[in-house]
This record gives structure tokens, C-alpha cells and sequence, in this order.
């Protein structure tokens, strides 16, 4: 059998205290067919985040001089996974509030064949240290993505994801600011299967949210409208495109 090539790639800036452990938490030889490299994106960090990434056995740095911010981040990851030959890319905030030890799991109902995008859910797992506020806007948003796509979702802004090839190739992040209910809202219209899988999650403990209040709502607000004016053009999916045995991962564990 062909092994499937997973990259998993990490939108970072100024993260040099964290990255280092959240890259040697990435398990890299869990499946005897799946191969795992490692990409960050560095936008523009005026640390030593891209040094520590190295160090910590990143395969490949994308290094911008300039910060560019979150969603055009996101959208070089996906475009260099799949640039870099990815049969599923995966995304993994680089601040260690996301278990990278959980990336096995995020990865399964797109290997059964179920899904071609799946979001790490924080609210369908476990929470330690949200504060109440973040919690509250990330009900609100996720209720609006729930409204607006017609199909229930617990965590519409989740910083661990997965997916498919194709779904890289066809999917658009309309804003640099961020990606993470645009993304969900282009991918869904286009009819790509998504599901949430429950993850552990842990607020970080070092540096600090790029998220400000204002500059949040006035980003996200009229990218959300934009995106759903857009037409979208459906896409022909084959859901069987990166089914893998996973009792064979059962026999060798
Ligand atoms: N590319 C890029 N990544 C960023 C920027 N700001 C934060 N990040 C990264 O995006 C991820 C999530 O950011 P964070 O500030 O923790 O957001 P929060 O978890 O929603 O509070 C982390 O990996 C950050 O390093 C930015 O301006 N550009
Ligand atoms: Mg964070």
C-alpha cells in the first residue's frame, strides 16, 4: 500500500517558549502507512520561535519578515502542504493549548472515509483555564456558523483541524486576519463532510492571545458576510480517497 504522506503544519508568531514542546508532542510513526512531517509558518516573529521550531525537528519553516496575521498564515499552510505533496494536512496551534498527542484521532474519520474536514472540538472534550468571556464568544460564533450552514457544530473556532487533499486544494480563507469560520463556512458549502472530534484542550501558559476584542468583531463580522455572499462551487468528492486499515494500527500498538 501507497503511505500516505500527513503534514501537519503550525501558524506561529512569537511563540519560542512553546513550540519547541508542541512539535516533539507531534507523534510521527503511528500508523505503518502514514509518514508525518512537520511545517510551521512564522509569521514574522521577532523571537526565537523559528530557531526553537528547527531545533525541536521541524522538516520544513516558512519564514515571512513581515507578521501578515493568522488567516493568510493559514492559507500558506494548506497551500504548502499540498505544494509539498500532502495527502491530509493537519493544523495545530503553535501555543501548546492544543494535544498534538490526540492528531492520530483528529485524522480517523478521514481515514475511514468519513470526513474530509475535521475540527478538534474543545466543547465536546475538555476545557481547563478558558476564561468566561472567550467562552461566551465562542458560543456566539459557533451558533452563528450552526445557523448559517444549517448543521449543528461545538467548536467553530477550534485551533487544531484536519484535512483532505482535496479539501486543501479547493478550500478559500477570504481574510489575513483569520481563517477560522470562514474556512469552515467555504469548506461546508462546497459540501465537504466535516466532523468534530472531542479533544483535551489546556489555555496557555506562556506568551500571549493575538485576540482583541474590537479588532476581533470588526474582522470577523463582515468577513462572515462576505463569505456567504460568495457562490461557491460545489465539489465531487471521493470518499474513499484516504480510507487506510486502521485495525492494522490496533495489531501493531
Ligand atoms: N500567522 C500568525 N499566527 C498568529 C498570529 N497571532 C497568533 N498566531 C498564532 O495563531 C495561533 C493562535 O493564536 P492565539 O493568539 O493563541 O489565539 P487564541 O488561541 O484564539 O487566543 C498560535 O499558534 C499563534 O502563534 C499572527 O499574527 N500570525
Ligand atoms: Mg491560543
Amino acid at each position: 500500500m501507497k503511505k500516505q504522506r500527513v503534514i501537519v503544519f503550525l501558524p506561529a508568531h512569537n511563540e519560542e517558549e512553546a513550540i519547541g514542546d508542541v512539535i516533539r508532542r507531534i507523534p510521527r510513526h503511528f500508523h505503518p502507512d502514514v509518514e508525518v512531517s512537520v511545517l510551521v509558518i512564522d509569521d514574522g516573529s521577532t523571537d526565537r520561535t523559528a530557531e526553537a521550531a528547527k531545533e525541536a525537528g521541524a522538516d520544513y519553516i516558512c519564514r515571512w519578515p513581515e507578521n501578515r496575521g493568522l488567516g493568510a498564515a493559514v492559507r500558506r499552510g494548506l497551500e504548502e502542504c499540498v505544494r509539498l505533496g500532502a495527502d491530509i494536512g493537519v493544523m495545530i496551534d503553535a501555543d501548546n493549548e492544543y494535544p498534538p498527542e490526540q492528531i492520530p484521532d483528529l485524522l480517523a474519520p478521514i481515514f475511514t472515509g468519513e470526513a474530509d474536514y475535521t475540527i478538534g472540538s474543545r466543547f465536546l472534550g475538555t476545557i481547563r483555564g478558558m476564561k468566561w468571556h472567550r467562552r461566551l464568544g465562542n458560543y456566539a460564533f459557533t451558533w452563528l456558523q450552526s445557523l448559517l450552514l444549517g448543521q449543528r457544530l461545538y467548536d467553530g473556532q477550534s485551533g487544531m483541524r484536519a484535512f483532505s487533499r482535496q479539501a486543501m486544494e479547493e478550500a478559500e480563507i477570504i481574510h489575513d486576519y483569520n481563517y477560522a469560520q470562514v474556512l469552515t463556512l467555504n469548506l461546508v458549502r462546497k459540501g465537504f463532510r466535516l466532523k468534530e472530534v472531542p479533544i483535551r484542550y489546556q489555555v496557555r501558559t506562556t506568551g500571549r492571545s493575538f485576540i482583541k476584542f474590537t479588532a476581533y468583531i470588526t474582522a470577523v463580522i463582515p468577513a462572515i458576510w462576505k463569505e456567504m455572499r460568495r457562490p461557491v462551487k460545489k465539489a465531487v468528492i471521493d470518499p474513499k480517497a484516504h480510507v487506510l486499515s486502521l485495525e492494522r494500527e490496533r495489531h501493531c500498538s
